[in-house]
């Protein structure tokens, strides 16, 4: 499609009076951002369809991410720049005095993830569309994101999220394709002509109704699916009976208690809670999903015996683990195949992503709720499991390590060992995590299945995270190394031969500066705050948790408040701390700590005698646009979890494409970002993984010895507790009893002294101007392995065997 500035007005005025009847100067902003974005929808139908077609027709092998989450954002200014045609339209609408900014503003988040591993989802759905991958997302249209969160008074408050209020102009809704979806009932076997088969009754039936929403790959004519299920009823809303007694509450009853199940994301990414209705979110979309890939591919006339020639399903962390059991049943029961075929095309089709080591987060079933809810699949995982231990039993002779390993054990069904027993590839998300999964977590799995564990460090597109994020450095960067990183972003390597150029570093200094003060207007504009744009911005922007430490960055900047107070003439280069981070709502220490944070931002942002030196400014609801808005004027990038214990993190690598210095334990792909950058442009403390380890074998961490020993630590933590923060002295009182009574769990204490002087350090480092701008620049050079289309590119070959399909229009 040739599209020129004219073709675009016309076609935005025509759009404009077929949506609303109106013409441009009657229009809000609303309806001139659904106008836009349903003309590039239209612009993009055509790929879209041919996309699909070339994949049906020349059978190609297709893989299926399968996710509960998908933290999107916004998609009108990542689909207009992978189109091609941002600077088109934003000329178009200018003739036309509109401003494309203020209606990217307009875009509700699509925020269906909690953090990073619905992020990651996302950054990978763009990859696999930009290296024309044929490769779709499965997963759940929430009717709430992850809640908008609010601070009153210096405490979280969740708001729900509307998001599809003002609509959704991305998805179509696919009512011919929906599928329904059996909770509930009995199964019978049953014998006929000497074959078993089971009988499923009395269930109650969902419909899955899927919307799609295009992905759009970049420079090319891919378009992928992402498809979103929705949950409704069959076929009647109302309970008739009910209905014709006047029971109305009664009547609509059913219709809720279904709809219900696509109706919010959980909230809560720290701890598993073995709510049924999860477990039922679980199943609705996992179900829904395999049976229109089979029924797709059945429409292709492919013979089921070759499905894991054709198909590539990939669990994002066990929350979709029920497809090993579901791919088995439809195999077994609805396509007559024999246990043992089945099996062999259930383990080549599935691949699994672990994400976390955290034991509060590994999810498990009670086995009564499960077998109720799902009782042939619960049938199913006994007989997997049944198999599964006798080969155990078999190879080592020994029923603890039976015990150990059973899927199903202690009155539940363990989710991670049902998606490594039936699946080819188990990976980790960075180097660490993936040897602490096999030497720790799971070493009895990976001395099962040496050959099914590997590793893939997570990656970021570089598109959203650089070109969309940062168009001025996007642009300084291809005037000086040309273009070809945008398709190959190892290329960024190329910058470094301009880490030392004079005038290089200055006009990477002065986009970072223009950054700096653009958000310093957002930040005036929205709190009142006046951030001196002069000052080192050192930002920790993540969910709350207390292994992620936020509380030991407070820590540090207590410390240097402390320090100013005893010494007005100290010499720091004045700093700006931002935080951005949700807790959890039933999370009590993580909103404690949200409170701590406004707290200690009270206090020194209304202390005249130092708030020339430091600021502290927590931003509310950070989301995937408020990321947008903020990493790219970081100068500091804070990366302080507990060693062992982030999987990857991936702001880390976001920060540091954005030319930030990064502050760092040697954690998750911390790790692989240090490899990169080497010791001098890094800033790396605290304790390293076998020190972790030992400490957390031994039991023999002692919080009071590093309270008793270090002033400094006795003052801030006895100031948490006597008021002095200027609020009542119980207000932090969980916080100083984690840290001491309970033997602080993720050692803020122990690493204290280290960050503090890591701090030190990046303070001198950042006066040596030259140096500090090389250290940016080198940051920049090296993120580009981080793109997610290298990593993408490790899944495709490694895992899913999937090519490459150029889309011919
Ligand atoms: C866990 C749970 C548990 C119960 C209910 C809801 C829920 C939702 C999400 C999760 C996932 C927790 C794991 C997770 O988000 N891991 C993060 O994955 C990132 C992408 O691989 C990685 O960069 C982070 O280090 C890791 O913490």
């Amino acid at each position: 499609m040739n599209l020129t500035k004219d073709r675009i007005k016309n076609d935005f005025k025509k759009k404009l009076m077929n949506l609303y009847s109106e013409d441009i100067t009657e229009s809000s902003k609303l309806h001139l951002y659904v106008t836009l974005g349903s003309l590039v929808r239209e612009y993009v139908s055509e790929k879209w369809m041919k996309t699909n077609e070339q994949y049906s027709k020349n059978q190609v092998k297709q893989v299926y991410y399968f996710s509960m989450e998908f933290l999107i954002g916004r998609l009108l200014g990542s689909n207009l720049l992978n189109l091609g045609i941002t600077d088109l339209c934003r000329e178009a609408l200018s003739d036309l005095e509109i401003d494309l900014s203020e209606l990217e503003e307009v875009e509700s988040d699509a925020g269906l993830g909690n953090g990073g591993l619905g992020r990651l989802a996302a950054c990978f759905l763009d990859s696999i569309s930009s290296l024309e991958i044929p490769g779709h997302g499965c997963g759940i249209r929430y009717d709430y994101g992850l809640f908008e969160q609010k601070i009153i008074n210096g405490y979280q408050v969740e708001i729900p999220d509307n998001w599809l209020r003002q609509g959704n102009v991305w998805e179509i809704r696919k009512e011919n394709k929906a599928a329904i979806v059996k909770f509930g009932g009995t199964v019978t076997s049953v014998l006929e002509d000497g074959k078993l088969s089971f009988k499923h009754e009395n269930y109650e039936a969902v419909l899955a109704v899927p919307y799609d929403t295009p992905i759009i790959g970049y420079n090319n004519n891919t378009v992928n699916t992402l498809r979103l299920w929705n949950a409704q009823t069959v076929d009647k809303d109302f309970d008739l009976d009910s209905f014709s007694k006047g029971e109305y509450s009664k009547a609509v009853e059913h219709k809720y208690s279904v709809e219900s199940i696509s109706q919010v994301l959980y909230p809560d990414d720290t701890r598993i809670e073995g709510k049924l209705l999860r477990l039922k979110q679980q199943y609705f979309f996992v179900s829904a999903g395999i049976q229109s890939i089979i029924r797709r591919f059945k429409k292709n006339g492919l013979p089921i015996n070759l499905f894991d020639h054709y198909i590539a399903i990939h669990i994002n962390d066990t929350h979709p683990s029920v497809a090993v059991a579901e791919l088995m049943r439809i195999l077994i029961d609805e396509e007559n195949l024999s246990w043992e075929d089945a099996w062999k095309i259930t383990t080549n089709t599935i691949a699994y992503t672990n994400h976390t080591i955290l034991s509060e987060a590994l999810e498990k079933w009670p086995i009564d709720l499960f077998k109720k809810l799902l009782p042939r699949i619960f049938m199913i995982i006994e007989e997997i499991n049944r198999r599964f231990c006798d080969e155990v039993r078999e190879k080592y002779k020994d029923e603890r390590q039976v015990h150990n390993m059973s899927i199903i054990s202690d009155g539940n069904v363990k989710m991670a060992y049902l998606a490594i027993v039936g699946s080819h590839s188990v990976n980790g998300v960075a180097k660490l995590h993936t040897e602490i999964l096999k030497n720790e977590e799971l070493s009895n799995f990976s001395n099962f299945y040496p050959f099914k564990f590997n590793n893939k460090t997570n990656g970021i597109t570089h598109r959203r995270w650089l070109m969309k994020a940062n168009p001025a450095l996007s642009e300084l960067i291809t005037k000086t190394i040309g273009e070809s990183w945008i398709t190959k972003p190892d290329n960024l390597i190329n910058l470094l031969a301009f880490s030392k150029n004079e005038d290089f570093q200055n006009s990477i200094h002065g986009i970072k500066q223009n950054n700096k003060v653009l958000f310093a207007n957002y930040v005036k504009d929205k709190y009142g705050i006046i951030v001196n744009t002069n000052s080192i911005y050192d930002i920790q922007v993540k969910r709350l948790h207390s292994y992620k430490r936020q509380v030991l960055n407070v820590f540090h900047i207590l410390d240097l408040y402390y320090r100013l107070k005893e010494n007005r003439n100290l010499d720091i280069i004045p700093r700006t701390f931002f935080f951005g981070a949700k807790a959890a709502p039933s999370y009590y220490l993580a909103k404690e700590t949200i409170k701590l944070i406004n707290a200690v931002a009270n206090k020194i942002n209304t202390d005249n005698s130092v708030n020339d030196k430091i600021k502290v400014i927590f931003l509310e609801n950070y989301s995937v646009s408020l990321a947008e808005k903020i990493i790219p004027c970081a100068d500091v990038s804070e990366q302080i979890s507990t060693t062992t214990k982030e999987a990857s993190g991936t702001s880390n690598m976001k920060f540091m494409m954005n030319g930030s210095v990064t502050i760092a334990t040697l954690d998750g792909a911390n790790v692989e970002i240090h490899d990169a950058v080497g010791d001098d442009n890094i800033v790396i403390f605290g304790m390293k993984k076998d020190e972790v380890l030992n400490y957390e074998k031994n039991k023999n961490y002692n919080s009071y010895k590093f309270y008793n020993s270090d002033p400094r630590l006795k003052k801030i933590l006895d100031n948490l507790i006597n008021g002095s923060l200027g609020v009542a002295n119980s207000e932090f009182s969980n916080i100083h009893k984690y840290l001491l009574a309970n033997n602080d769990e993720y050692f803020v204490l122990k690493d204290f002294d280290d960050y503090i002087k890591a701090h030190g350090k990046i303070d001198q480092l950042y006066r040596n101007t030259a140096k500090w701008r090389e250290m940016c620049i080198c940051n920049i050079a090296h993120s580009g392995i981080f793109s997610s289309d290298n990593t993408i590119q490790q899944y495709s070959k490694e895992i899913w065997k999937t090519d490459r399909i150029h889309v011919d229009i």
